[in-house]
C-alpha cells in the first residue's frame, strides 16, 4: 500500500463553485450545495481519505460499501493499466469473449455457494437486479407458469435506482418520486426487531417476521408468485441485522411454495459479513445472487448475477437466445480489476480475518459504545455495525424514547462525525459503519474513539438546543 504523504494544493472554493454550478449529484438536495459547498475528496490510502483542505478522515463507509481492500492498492492499478494496454474493450455479445471475463467467471463460480456455475455480467448493482427481474420472468414463462409474475420484496429494502431496482426496493421516498412503480412487485415488512419486535425475543421475532412472507404468498396465491428478494443484511435501509431464525424460515417458506429466492449481495458479498457471500453466514440457499461493489472494491464499476443451476439450466437448455445484455457486460478492464481484488482478499486472508478477529472485535467496540447516554441499541455482523440514537434510554430497546425525526439528530451527529474525522452514515437516527475489511483491531479502536467523541459533541449540541 502506498502512502506518499504528498498533498497537491486545491482551490476548494473554485471546485465547490464549479461543482454546485454543473454537477447534478445522486441523492442530493442541490439547494444545500449553494449554502455549503460539497466536501471534495482528493485521495485515499488504506482506510483513510483526504479532502481538498488536506483533512484526513477515517472512511467508516468504504466509499459507499465498496472499498473492501482499502485505498491505494497499486497492484489493482497495474492490473487495470496492463489490461487497458492489451485490450481496453471488447463486447461479449454474439459469441465473442475475452480473457479476464472468462477467468473471473470461473473464479466467481468457484467462490460461490454450491450449485452456482454461471455468471451474467452487468455494470452495476441496479443493472444486476434489472437482469434478475428479466431472468425470473423468463424462467417462469419457460416453465409454462406465466402467471408467476409477482416478486415479493421488503419495505426499506434498497435494490438500486433504475426503474426495476427502485421498484424492487422499498424506499417510500423513491416510490413517491417515480410515477408508476413497476407492476408485479409487492413489499412486506422488514425484520427490524427494534421497531417491530415488541413483546418477543429476537428468535421469536425472526420467525414472526418471516411469517409475513407466507401471509403474502397465501394472499396472492402461490401460483402467482415468482420470487422473493432480500439483502441478507439490509444496508442502505440502516443495517437491519435480522434475528438468526429469520432467513432459515424464509428459506423454508420459499421451498414450500417453490418460489425462487434471490439474495441481493451487492453489499454483503465479498467478505463484508465474514464469508464470500452473506447468504452462507445467514443460512440462505439462494437461486440467484446479485453482486457489485466489493467485487472490484469499487476501483472500477462492475456488477453481475450469479445464476444457480435451477434457473441457468432452464434458460440455457429451453430458452435459446436471452434477449438481454449491456455494452459493458464482461468489460475486460473491470474483470481484470476484480481478479486482482479477489487475489488480494484471498492472499491476505481478509475474509478469514473478518470472521475470526476484526468482526468480533467490532462487535465488542459497538457493545461498548452502547453505554453512551445517547445510544439505545447497537449491533454488528462482520464488518457492518449500527447504533440507534435515542432521547431517553429505557430498560429494554422497546422502552427507548426516540427523538422526533423532524429534529434531524442523525444528520447533526453525522456532521460531528466528519468533524471528528470519521465517515459514519445516518439513516434517520441510526448511525452506521461498513469499514474497509483491511481495518485492524487497533484501527477499530481509533474509529470507536472518534465515534465516541462525536457522540459527546452531539449530546452537548442536542442538550444546548433543548432537544432532550
Ligand atoms: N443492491 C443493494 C443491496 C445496494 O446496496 C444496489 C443494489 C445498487 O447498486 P448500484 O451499483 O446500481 O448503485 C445497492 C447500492 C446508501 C447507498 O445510501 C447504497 C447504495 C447505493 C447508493 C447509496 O447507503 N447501494
Amino acid at each position: 500500500m502506498i502512502s506518499t504523504g504528498v498533498h497537491a494544493s486545491f482551490d476548494t472554493a473554485a471546485l465547490q463553485a464549479a461543482d454546485a454550478a454543473h454537477f447534478l449529484h445522486p441523492f442530493s438536495d442541490h439547494t444545500g450545495f449553494l449554502e455549503k459547498g460539497a466536501r471534495v475528496i482528493v485521495r485515499g490510502d488504506g482506510i483513510y481519505i483526504w479532502d481538498s483542505e488536506n483533512k484526513q478522515i477515517l472512511d467508516g463507509m468504504s466509499g459507499l460499501w465498496c472499498v473492501n481492500v482499502g485505498y491505494g492498492r497499486t497492484s489493482i492499478t497495474q492490473a487495470v493499466a496492463k489490461q487497458m494496454d492489451t485490450l481496453p474493450f471488447y463486447n461479449s455479445f454474439f459469441h465473442t469473449s475475452n480473457v479476464p471475463a472468462i477467468e473471473l467467471a470461473a473464479t466467481l463460480t468457484a467462490l460461490a455457494p454450491p450449485g452456482f456455475n454461471k455468471v451474467f455480467y452487468t455494470g452495476s448493482g441496479s443493472e444486476a437486479n434489472d437482469t434478475i427481474v428479466r431472468m425470473v420472468r423468463r424462467y417462469w414463462h419457460l416453465q409454462d407458469q406465466p402467471a408467476r409474475q409477482t416478486i415479493i420484496s421488503r419495505v426499506n429494502a434498497y435494490h438500486g435506482s433504475t426503474i426495476a431496482g427502485a421498484s424492487l426496493g422499498g424506499m417510500a421516498g423513491m416510490h413517491a418520486q417515480m410515477g408508476t412503480v413497476l407492476g408485479g412487485i409487492v413489499h412486506i415488512g422488514q425484520p427490524d426487531y427494534v421497531h417491530a419486535g415488541q413483546g418477543m425475543t429476537q428468535d421469536q421475532f425472526g420467525v414472526h417476521a418471516a411469517g409475513w412472507l407466507e401471509d403474502k404468498i397465501r394472499e396472492l396465491g402461490p401460483e402467482n408468485v415468482a420470487a422473493f428478494i432480500g439483502e441478507p443484511v439490509q444496508g442502505a435501509g440502516g443495517v437491519i441485522i435480522p434475528p438468526a431464525t429469520y432467513w432459515p424460515e424464509i428459506q423454508r417458506i420459499c421451498d414450500k411454495y417453490g418460489i425462487l429466492l434471490i439474495a441481493d449481495e451487492v453489499i454483503c458479498g465479498f467478505g463484508r459479513l465474514g464469508a464470500w457471500f452473506g447468504s452462507t453466514v445467514l443460512g440462505i440457499r439462494p437461486d440467484l445472487i446479485a453482486f457489485a461493489k466489493g467485487v472490484t472494491s469499487g476501483y472500477v464499476p462492475l456488477g453481475g448475477v450469479l445464476v444457480g443451476d435451477r434457473v441457468a439450466d432452464v434458460l440455457i437448455q429451453q430458452g435459446g437466445e436471452f434477449n438481454h445484455g449491456f455494452t459493458y457486460s464482461g468489460h475486460p478492464v473491470a474483470c481484470a480489476a476484480a481478479l486482482e481484488n479477489i487475489r488480494i482478499l484471498v492472499d491476505e486472508q481478509l475474509i478469514e480475518r473478518v470472521a475470526g478477529a476484526t468482526g468480533p472485535y467490532l462487535k465488542g467496540a459497538f457493545a461498548a459504545l452502547a453505554t453512551h447516554p445517547l445510544v439505545g441499541y447497537a449491533d454488528s455482523l462482520g464488518m457492518v455495525a449500527g447504533l440507534n440514537l435515542v432521547r431517553v434510554k429505557g430498560a429494554t430497546v422497546h422502552d427507548n424514547v426516540p427523538f422526533d425525526a423532524k429534529l434531524g439528530v442523525g444528520m447533526i451527529c453525522r456532521g460531528h462525525m466528519f468533524d471528528c474525522g470519521v465517515v459514519m452514515r445516518a439513516v434517520g437516527e441510526r448511525m452506521i459503519v461498513a469499514p474497509p475489511l483491511v481495518m485492524t483491531c487497533a484501527q477499530i479502536d481509533e474509529m470507536a474513539g472518534r465515534i465516541r467523541n462525536a457522540l459527546d459533541l452531539t449530546l452537548a449540541e442536542v442538550k444546548a438546543r433543548g432537544m432532550l
